[in-house]
């Protein structure tokens, strides 16, 4: 039996990640933060209790600050494969938090590729890098297009990507970046833009809100599905040769137009509820990132299904589904405008 040791194991990624692996058979050990409340809803549908002999997902307590304690469980769970998806991963945060953005998506990096190294196991790793990358460099964008980072999380990501091909390099080590372009889900994080709209979309079709801020519609990005990224992901490390991969659709598309097909699949005027605030805006905008994905076609066999458009539809029909389901603690409690959130 492969075994896997996953970073991030709470976020969109990480969940379907552990999802896909514990369907192909491996035991996965995930790495989660101590919180005071309960942080695994995304995983815990893949609960089976650890003392049944069937079980084959664990849990461990960690923090990508403590390279220590990262080095102690690598050793303990000596895996076959470790994907390091945890981040800080919202790139409006990162303005707000720089040093915690450098520290968990640019340092945590080195914390656990160090942790492979001083546990001494034969693994292969997978890093998390990102179309963020890109910046300012117009599309199509593939593995051979120059970096230019315009905010502190690409900045992070940047050292990450490249301290990752410097192990490669110096160590011998198998380890991969997998440039992903923006992929979402019914699971993604909720102040991400798309989830962000179709969330809205719900609640204003069950008359439980009205209005929507949002901040800048033009900027045009590659919305994929992540449950189809995780197997990009997988396949990376199952290569002959470790190698850097571009997963994206390869399809364009702007925040207004993925916003309009949002509203309309809904039956809703997006004009009637779509008001601008400023909050949203970034010091430095990346207009548009559009990814091409030949490489890993060709050498992966892998290729985007769910293009963005059907993604929005998904995904709407996804939250208002949610919603109707009594008790989402999320609508009940939280005002989608209340907090004063990214
Ligand atoms: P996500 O939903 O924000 O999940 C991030 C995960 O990292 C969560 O499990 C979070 O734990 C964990 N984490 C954050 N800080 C940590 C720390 N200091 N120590 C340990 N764990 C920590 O992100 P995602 O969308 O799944 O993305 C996965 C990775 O891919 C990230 O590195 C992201 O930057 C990168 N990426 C994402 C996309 C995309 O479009 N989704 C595209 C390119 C690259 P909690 O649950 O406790 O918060
Ligand atoms: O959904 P977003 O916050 O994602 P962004 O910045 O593209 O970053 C995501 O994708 C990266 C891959 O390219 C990942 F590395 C990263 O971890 C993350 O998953 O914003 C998308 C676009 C931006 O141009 C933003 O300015 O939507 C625009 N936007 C307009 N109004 C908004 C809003 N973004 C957010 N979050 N909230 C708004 O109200």
């Amino acid at each position: 039996m492969k075994r896997a040791f996953i970073t991030g194991i709470t976020g969109q990624d990480g969940s379907y990640l552990a999802e896909l692996l514990l369907g192909k058979g491996y035991e996965v050990h995930g790495l989660i933060r101590r919180a005071s409340t309960f942080n695994t809803s995304r995983i815990d549908h893949l609960y089976v209790d650890p003392h049944e002999p069937e079980a084959r997902l664990y849990l461990h307590y960690g923090d990508l600050s403590d390279g220590a304690r990262l080095a102690t469980l690598l050793a303990e769970i000596n895996p076959d494969e470790v994907y390091n998806l945890a981040a800080q991963s919202h790139v409006r945060v990162s303005f707000d938090e720089p040093e915690h953005t450098a520290d968990t998506t640019g340092t945590g990096t080195i914390r656990v590729l160090e942790a492979v190294r001083a546990s001494k196991i034969e693994t292969r790793y997978y890093q998390a890098s990102s179309s963020e990358l890109y910046g300012a460099t117009p599309p199509p964008q593939n593995e051979e297009t120059a970096f230019y980072p315009r905010s502190p999380y690409a900045a992070a990501k940047l050292y990450s990507f490249w301290i990752t091909k410097n192990y490669r390099e110096a160590y011998d080590l198998f380890a991969v970046n997998g440039i992903l372009f923006n992929h979402e889900s019914p699971r993604r994080g909720e102040t991400f833009v798309t989830r962000k709209i179709t969330r809205a979309v719900a609640a204003i079709k069950a008359g439980r809100q009205d209005h929507v801020y949002m901040g800048n519609l033009d900027a045009v990005r590659d919305w994929g599905y992540a449950a189809e990224y995780v197997e990009g992901m997988w396949r990376m490390l199952q290569a002959d040769t470790p190698d850097d991969y571009v997963l994206a659709t390869g399809v364009g598309t702007s925040v207004r137009e993925f916003l309009v097909t949002a509203f309309e699949h809904a039956g809703l005027n997006w004009e009637d509820h779509v008001r601008f605030d400023e909050r949203y805006l970034r010091p430095t905008e990346v207009d548009a990132l559009i990814g091409d994905p030949s490489k890993a076609e060709a050498e992966l066999g892998w290729k985007a299904k769910v293009h963005p458009l059907d993604l929005a539809r998904l995904m709407v029909d996804a939250d208002i589904e949610a919603l109707q389901h009594a008790g989402q603690p999320w609508i009940d409690r939280v005002p989608l405008e209340g907090w004063p959130l990214r």
